[in-house]
């Protein structure tokens, strides 16, 4: 399960972990956009919309078991940020980790990145038609299954310029390791986003739930 996969995985490397970035927004107010200061520790990170704000809400999602954060495909380009304390990061080795649900298996796809300062992937992945596309990398080992819980693992280490990749899905896990990190310098922070409806307007509608970004400790 992609749950106790994760609970595996941190309890490897959590404790010695400092969160910088923490939403499940479990105290927010249904049916409002969720908030650009996440409630909790810790108390300087940061969630920005770029887009029409309305298309992102804080919504109960049986699937995540709790209130989750609901982004729904507009006409106009879309992006939610994650925006650690402390950065933009320029070395470190970094845990980021969350829970999602992909409403539509065939419809248009979200990309999650982790950014520079400028706005350069570090690594950037899809979600279309049932397969995840990382960039620069091609599919990844397993894919997606609409409407089914998935957990993402990415560990990124700016020091040796290389990422990790796990997604849980169901009964199924996998992993890249070790995949060199795009040219895009530091790490500011993680994205969310879906393109405009300029070429065709497929719906997407992408749950994201338990985001943590983490740094290793010296
Ligand atoms: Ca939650
Ligand atoms: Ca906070």
């Amino acid at each position: 399960m992609p749950r106790s996969l994760l609970l595996a995985c941190l309890l490897l490397c959590g404790c010695n972990h400092t969160a910088l970035f923490q939403d499940n927004f479990n105290t927010e107010v249904l049916g409002t956009t969720p908030s650009s200061m996440p409630p909790g520790d810790p108390p300087d990170d940061e969630l920005a919309i770029t887009g029409d704000a309305g298309m992102v809400t804080v919504a109960d999602s049986g699937q995540l078991d709790s209130y989750a954060m609901r982004i729904e495909r507009d006409e106009q380009a879309l992006a939610v940020d994650c925006i650690p304390q402390g950065g933009p990061h320029g070395s470190g080795n970094f845990v980021v980790r969350f829970v999602a649900v992909s409403e539509n298996e065939n419809a248009a796809g979200i990309t999650v990145r982790a950014l520079s300062s400028s706005d350069a992937p570090l690594l950037a992945f899809s979600l279309i038609g049932g397969a995840i596309k990382v960039q620069g990398f091609g599919a990844f080992p397993i894919g997606y299954v609409a409407n089914q819980e998935h957990a993402v693992l990415l560990g990124i280490d700016l020091d040796a310029g290389t990422y990790t990749l796990l997604v849980g899905n169901g009964e199924d896990s996998d992993s890249i390791d070790s995949v060199p990190l795009l040219p895009g310098g530091d790490f500011a922070k993680l994205r969310f986003s879906y393109p405009a409806t300029i070429v065709e307007a497929l719906p997407g509608v992408y749950w994201v739930d338990d985001i943590v970004i983490s740094r290793a400790n010296d």
